[in-house]
């Protein structure tokens, strides 16, 4: 069973929009929103479902509390606090109408949608130069403080053979699976900030470093862009990756080989 809430033009006055009048003179915006969040167990009780009169409110304060210019943003930002204010909140759908946007034409309405939700991905993460187990330490603590983003479990850490031919120090590698609001170049935005906070230098492709945050899945989502490639394009053939991996989820899929991480594992060992 699949189970929504839907709240249906929500009217808020509030300052959004390019010219200069709208942000000091307030007009209408609608809001719909669709909420996608299991009450299939709530045995007619408000805890075991999301009081839509909550939601209502925070976008109440939400709408009349900022000025974008976009009603493009007023959808995205008012779906990621949604997301992040209801835990049990899957995905949400935002549509944010603007009936009076100042367009001297006849038409009824003008509006933006956003659609997100919580994604699962897998994070690899690698160290083989100084404190290898504080850099890893300090990776997950970066990633359970990071905007949009919760860890779900970490693997053991596990000492490896450095792969590659570049790197000659022994690595300390583990994965992390958490779940996400942010689109994949976003996440990728995060490791790379988590990798300069660990004063990551970029000298050799494949050498060595105090800390590698590489973007392993995201969802079943394939990527094959000039700044990410998802899934990682070198998972399968890293036993340092998928053992980690099939630790926290042997069933993790990934979408290019039509393989789970358990299988992928059992398979390189096999060679
Ligand atoms: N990029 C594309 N796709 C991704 C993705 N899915 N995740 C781009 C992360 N980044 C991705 O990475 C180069 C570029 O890849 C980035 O700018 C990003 O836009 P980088 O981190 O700057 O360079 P790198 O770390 O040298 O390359 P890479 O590919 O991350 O290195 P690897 O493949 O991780 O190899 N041996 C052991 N035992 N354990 C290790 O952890 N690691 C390496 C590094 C070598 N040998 C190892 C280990
Ligand atoms: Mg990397």
């Amino acid at each position: 069973m699949r189970t929504y809430i839907d709240i249906r033009n929500l009217k808020i006055l509030a300052c959004h929009g390019c010219h200069a009048e709208e942000k000091t003179e307030k007009q209408p915006f609608v809001f719909t929103v669709r909420l996608e969040t299991d009450f299939s167990g709530a045995r007619d009780r408000l805890e075991g479902t999301v009081s839509y009169s909550d939601v209502m409110k925070l976008l109440v304060g939400f709408c009349e509390g900022h000025c974008f210019n976009l009603i493009e943003t007023l959808a995205t930002e008012a779906a990621k606090l949604i997301l992040k204010r209801f835990s049990s909140v899957r995905r949400v759908r935002v549509t944010v109408a603007k009936p009076e946007a100042p367009v001297p034409l006849d038409f009824e309405t003008v509006s933006a949608t956003a659609e997100l939700g919580w994604e699962t991905a897998f994070v690899a993460l690698g160290s083989n130069l100084g404190d290898r187990k504080g850099y890893l330490d300090g990776a997950v603590s970066f990633l359970r403080e990071a905007e949009g983003v919760r860890v779900l479990g970490v693997s053991s850490y596990l000492e490896t053979e450095p792969y590659g031919g570049v790197a000659d120090r022994l690595f300390l590698n583990a994965a992390a699976k958490i779940e996400t609001i942010l689109s994949p170049l976003e996440l990728l935005d995060v490791l790379q900030e988590g990798e300069r906070a660990a004063h990551r230098e970029r000298k050799e492709h494949w050498g060595n470093r105090t800390l590698d945050l590489d973007l392993l899945l995201y969802g079943e989502e394939i990527v094959r862009s000039e700044r990410l490639t998802l899934p990682h394009p070198e998972m399968t053939k890293r036993e340092f990756v998928l053992a980690p991996l099939a630790e926290l989820d042997p069933f993790a899929f990934v979408p290019t080989e039509r393989k789970t991480a358990g299988e992928l594992l059992a398979r390189l060992r096999q060679k």
